[in-house]
């Protein structure tokens, strides 16, 4: 096998991200850089005639950036990203170009591996995998029937055509996302509250308020152009609500400490300032806002003074926040965020939602330009169902819809699923591109649960720590390898693209998905959901809108015109009574308060502990990448790892820079190494979410730094069932220098 990306060449490439990641500042002069770099090499090698360029999308995480890749002599030789995507406008990210090195990975996966009765995993054909995966499911399916298998899978299109189809075509309506440990609960809130997810008009807006969201280390690359254009060029007041400073930071005006999992006492403390000063706009407020007379009686007693010592921040900056939004307002906006604040943190993160799509409502700035934009996405027309026919619909709700009628439906929580296989009611797993066991939840209980389940199969291009507790591991190619079902994204724009094939397979006995669930599915008996090659559904999905694989092969994304996005024009709400819901009958009925009102954080720090916050960084994807070697160097020579502890903290404690400290919570013990900054405030502890990998298997990232699921208990949110990733605290003593 030629390895030809080669350890330097990435390094290089990644240049940009070294710089992001140690100096904290986005470094787009070495991602142009590196750009030109990329188009050099691409020149070069096209004038030898060897090379051909093919348009496909980046797997390194779900922001499905656009990019060309340059083949030389069949090997991958460099990517570009595609200017006419909309998540990338143009750019890659450094985990873009590392993730790239997958395929040529020494910890790829080569053959399906199956668990022997001493624990040890052993190669097996893909025949007798297929047979013995088939008889095991269907005699659990026989026996407990089909409500007895679950899916679970990283939502992505390909997977998302694949995944329902076979999960239904075994008659289980169990298909889960791994929302309950990303964005359940703002997506749900979202739901409840507007109808959906919006945007914030980041190129248009006059004052913007991240809270516990950072596009510099959370990355879509579009977003951190926009947001670097938009501190350099405009006038906007650009404030970060975040009790660290964050990369992003570096492009803020200002920074707001902010006690961990406040966040929701600090929006309705400036909703109170709003109302009482009369600040809000009541014209958009009387036509599209439902139960805002109850609203305005609940916040009148959250007042900034009420907030203050909650969040850890003075009343008159609240207070001032509240008006400057409100001075701004259109264009101003609180931007819905993603997954640390309220994406899954705290049992309040729902509320917390809510609130803010509220915030943005007082501000009547839905559909105005630099506001909040409630946007469509392009639909696939119908396929032939002839050649592929749907299977029945499942009328058995899925595990967990009843307990948690909040979340998401697209979405549901797959720790109610995890619930039922310790409970013994789930006894068949499937997992596909999903670390569940070591980031879902806490690992233990996965451990457990899968420890239960007669049958659990994961879909994985490496031996990831879920693969570790599998009785079936079957390797997929990676994603350069392969064609996939059809991308389209909605916005403002609404484009479709092409995860598409750049390479022949490198290792012949890896299968790409599509692969994988029509031959799995011959052996079961439903083959005939499955009797198509992903070559006809592509152009069957193309044709269903009137285009051709090879016209979209061409393009690479193609603009398909049919948004009917507007500025000025307030959206419609896709809500019960169609308007915004301060009050909401759908949310009481779930046992939760129907007016947005104050709900607390679960847990506190006791005298002598910390509250823990976690976060991205700009090199790694959750805990993917940390098997990419050239990502991993980058980590281990800036010590991406460290622990953030307040100097103040820190001198208290007699800690120094670069010591190791115990890290305790009511769950877990590690060490780790701490980074003493002014960065992070007083009495909160931060540290990356990526590392702490325990597969043996995965070489690069193997014992590097800490695995932060393994402190948080096994708990869910009400309503929702989000994982609630930071309720605990944590206390740290000094062990070594
Ligand atoms: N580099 C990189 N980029 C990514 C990803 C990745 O893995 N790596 N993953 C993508 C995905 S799937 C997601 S969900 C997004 C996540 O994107 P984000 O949610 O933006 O990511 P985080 O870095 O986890 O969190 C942002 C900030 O929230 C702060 N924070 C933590 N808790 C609180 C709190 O209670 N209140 C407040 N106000 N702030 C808090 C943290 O200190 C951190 O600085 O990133 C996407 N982009
Ligand atoms: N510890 C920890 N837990 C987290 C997070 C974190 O940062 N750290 N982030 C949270 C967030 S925001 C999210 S969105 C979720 C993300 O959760 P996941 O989507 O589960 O993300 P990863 O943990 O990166 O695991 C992805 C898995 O997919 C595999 N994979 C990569 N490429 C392919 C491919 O082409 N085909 C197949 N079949 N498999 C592939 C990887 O080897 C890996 O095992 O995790 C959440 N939980
Ligand atoms: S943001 Fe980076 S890792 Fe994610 S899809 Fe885009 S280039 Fe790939
Ligand atoms: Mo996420």
């Amino acid at each position: 096998m030629t390895k030809r990306i080669t350890r330097r060449s990435f390094l290089r490439a990644s240049a940009g991200s070294a710089a992001l990641a140690s100096a904290g500042v986005v470094g787009f002069a070495d991602w142009q850089a590196e750009r030109a770099h990329a188009d050099e090499a691409a020149d070069a090698a096209q004038a030898t005639g060897e090379t051909k360029r093919v348009s496909t999308l980046c797997n390194g995480c779900t922001n499905e950036c656009g990019l060309w890749v340059n083949v030389k002599d069949g090997v991958i030789h460099t990517l570009e990203g595609n200017p006419e995507s909309p998540n990338s406008g143009g750019r890659m990210c450094g985990r873009g170009h590392g993730f790239a090195q997958m395929t040529y990975s020494a910890d790829r996966l080569l053959h399906p591996m199956k668990r022997m009765e001493n624990g040890d995993f052993e190669p097996i054909s893909w025949d007798q995998a297929y047979l013995e995966i088939a008889s095991k499911l269907t005699a659990i399916i026989a026996k407990n029937g089909p409500q007895a298998f679950a899916f679970i899978r990283d939502p992505r299109p390909n997977i998302n055509f694949y995944g329902p189809r076979f999960t239904a075509a075994l008659g289980s309506s169990n298909i889960y996302t791994h929302g309950a440990s990303c964005n359940l609960s703002l997506q749900s809130a979202y739901r409840a509250t507007i109808g959906g997810g919006f945007s914030a008009d980041i190129a248009n807006a006059k004052m913007i308020m991240f809270i516990g969201r950072s596009y510099a280390d959370g990355i879509t690359p579009a977003n951190v152009k926009a947001l670097a254009n938009l501190s350099t060029g405009t006038e906007c007041h650009i404030v970060i609500v975040d009790p660290r400073f964050n990369n992003s930071g570096h492009l803020a005006d200002q920074w707001v400490p902010i006690k961990p999992g406040t966040d929701l006492a600090f929006v309705l403390a400036m909703s109170n300032v709003l109302i009482e000063d009369e600040l809000y706009d009541k014209d958009f407020v009387d036509k599209y806002v439902l139960g805002f007379n109850a609203f305005k009686k609940e916040v009148a007693q959250f007042s900034p003074e009420w907030a203050s010592d909650i969040c850890g921040i003075e009343a008159e900056i609240i207070r001032e926040l509240a008006y400057e939004m409100a001075a701004a307002a259109p264009a101003a906006v609180i931007e819905p965020s993603w997954r640390a604040a309220f994406g899954c943190a705290h049992q309040n993160s729902f509320m917390t939602g809510r609130a803010v799509a509220a915030f943005n409502a007082l501000l009547g700035n839905y559909g105005q330009k630099g506001g909040a934009l409630i946007t469509s996405s392009p639909a696939l027309g119908a396929l032939p169902a002839d050649k592929f026919p749907s299977p029945p619909l499942v009328d058995t709700p899925r595990v967990g819809n009843a307990e948690y009628p909040l979340a998401v439906p697209g979405m549901g929580t797959n720790l109610a699923a995890l619930k039922a296989m310790i409970a013994g009611d789930i006894k068949a797993v499937f997992f596909y591109q999903s670390n569940a066991a070591k980031g879902y939840a806490n690992p233990k209980v996965w451990e457990e649960g899968l420890d239960k389940c007669d049958l659990v199969v994961d879909i994985d291009v490496q031996m990831s720590e879920t693969a570790m507790l599998a009785d079936y591991v079957l390797p997929e190619c990676s994603y350069l390898e392969r064609l996939e079902a059809v991308y389209t994204q909605g916005g403002k724009k609404h484009t479709v693209s092409l995860r598409d094939k750049a390479i022949d397979i490198v290792h012949p006995d890896t299968r790409p998905l599509d692969q994988i669930m029509r031959e799995l599915s011959a052996v079961i008996g439903v083959g005939k959901y499955f009797d198509f090659t992903i070559d006809e559904l592509v152009e069957a999905q193309l044709n269903s809108i009137g285009l051709t694989t090879e016209e979209l092969r061409e393009k690479g994304i193609i603009d398909l015109g049919t948004s009917d996005f507007e500025y000025g024009k307030v959206p419609a709400f896709a809500t019960p009574s169609g308007k915004i819901e301060f009050y909401s009958v759908t949310v009481g009925k779930a046992g939760l308060s129907p007016i947005i009102t104050w709900q607390d954080r679960k847990a506190h720090p006791a005298e002598g502990e910390f509250y823990f916050v976690g976060g991205k960084q700009s090199v790694q994807s959750h805990t993917m990448t940390t098997s990419i070697e050239a990502l991993m160097n980058i980590s281990k020579e800036y010590k991406l790892e460290r622990l953030w502890v307040n100097a103040s903290d820190a001198e208290a404690l007699g800690i120094k820079e670069d010591d190791t400290v115990e890290i305790s919570s009511s769950e877990y013990t590690d060490t780790i190494r701490v980074h003493v900054t002014e960065r992070i405030m007083p009495g909160v502890v931060w540290a990356p979410t990526h590392y702490g990998g325990s597969s043996p298997y995965l070489t690069q990232g193997y014992d590097f730094g800490i695995c932060v699921p393994n402190f948080q208990p096994f708990d869910m949110e009400p309503g929702t069932g989000a994982t609630m990733s930071q309720e605990f605290t944590v206390s740290i003593k000094k062990v070594g220098a």
